[in-house]
């Protein structure tokens, strides 16, 4: 049995659609396969993203499973059920962990800088040959995969690849084409319903080689100016509560900036010293959006000299 699954802290949209998408596909190769995770989906999986009813499969590990990872490959953060010794491939465009993986599994590694993994596993349906049997559960999970993931197309990482992927994808899931706008509306009023708990879900502590605030969250919104004058006060007791060094980057889509809220100094000049921030009484802007992958591949960077 192979089992797809991903990181332990949370599972986001592209995390989420790449398990089930490829579990699908293997499966239909007749490789079994299951979609698994310990993690629950953030606010990225919205309600009506749940409500088209894929589903992870259950799992009762036994020796014999190997593991696929999708969407991360710091060993550091997969999820607890996965045996590192028998990780057969791996599915991700997150930096850092590139030559390791190309050491430990060669081929089977396929880890780049792209939009989303989505489109990883979208590119995998179309070298089969058998997108026309995905079903159109998969492809919409897959296509709000890459919307979410590249920031509906105006992250830094977007490549033509997701923007193709989303084109076919769209058709045969039958996405609507209000479907971004009200995708990321959804996923705001559900982190509005519960700031803390959306602060939570998608929060990561970096190391200190990253050269980035020790605790760092993401939010992907359509106003981040509104939510963040509105939540302002609950968010930074939220942060302050997880450490004295903190950054939450509120990504905005409906104009294409990212708002940074940090109020202690030292989590300040650590972004001023990777790029040019302006801070104004802890908030800076900086456009177009910037994601942390994004911001942790300066940090590395700055590191080996680069
Ligand atoms: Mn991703």
């Amino acid at each position: 049995m192979k089992v797809i699954t991903s990181g332990s802290a949370y599972l986001d949209i592209d995390a989420y659609a790449c398990c089930i998408a490829y579990a699908e596909l293997l499966n239909l190769q007749g490789i079994p396969a299951r979609a698994v995770s310990s993690a629950k989906p953030n606010a990225s999986v919205s309600k009506t993203v749940l409500g088209w009813g894929a589903v992870l499969h259950d799992y009762r590990p036994t020796s014999n499973d190997e593991f696929v990872l999708v969407d991360v490959s710091d060993y550091h953060h997969f999820d607890p059920l996965v045996a590192l010794d028998r990780v057969v491939e791996v599915i991700d465009h997150h930096p850092g962990f590139e030559e390791y993986w190309a050491q430990t599994l060669g081929a089977d590694a396929d880890i780049r800088p792209i939009g989303a993994a989505a489109t990883q596993v979208f590119q995998r349906w179309k070298a089969a040959g058998l997108l026309s049997r995905m079903s159109e559960q998969s492809a919409a999970l897959l296509a709000t995969a890459i919307l979410d993931n590249t920031l509906n197309f105006t992250g830094q990482m977007t490549t033509t690849a997701d923007i193709d992927a989303y084109a076919e994808l769209v058709l045969h899931a039958k996405l609507t084409e209000d479907w971004p706008s009200h995708y990321f509306l959804e996923c705001q009023a559900s982190i509005e319903s519960d700031i803390s708990a959306a602060l939570a879900a998608d929060l990561k502590r970096m190391k200190p080689e990253s050269r980035l605030p020790e605790v760092f969250a993401q939010m992907t919104v359509w106003d981040a100016e509104a939510l963040i004058e509105k939540y302002r006060s609950e968010i930074c007791r939220c942060m302050r509560g997880q450490g004295d060094d903190w950054l939450l980057n509120v990504i905005c889509i409906s104009q294409r900036k990212s708002c940074l809220l940090a109020e202690p100094v030292v989590s300040q000049q650590r972004l001023s010293r990777l790029l040019p921030v302006e801070w104004q009484a802890g908030l800076a802007v900086l456009k177009p959006s910037i994601l942390r992958k994004e911001l942790l591949s300066l940090g590395l960077n700055a590191n080996s000299g680069g």
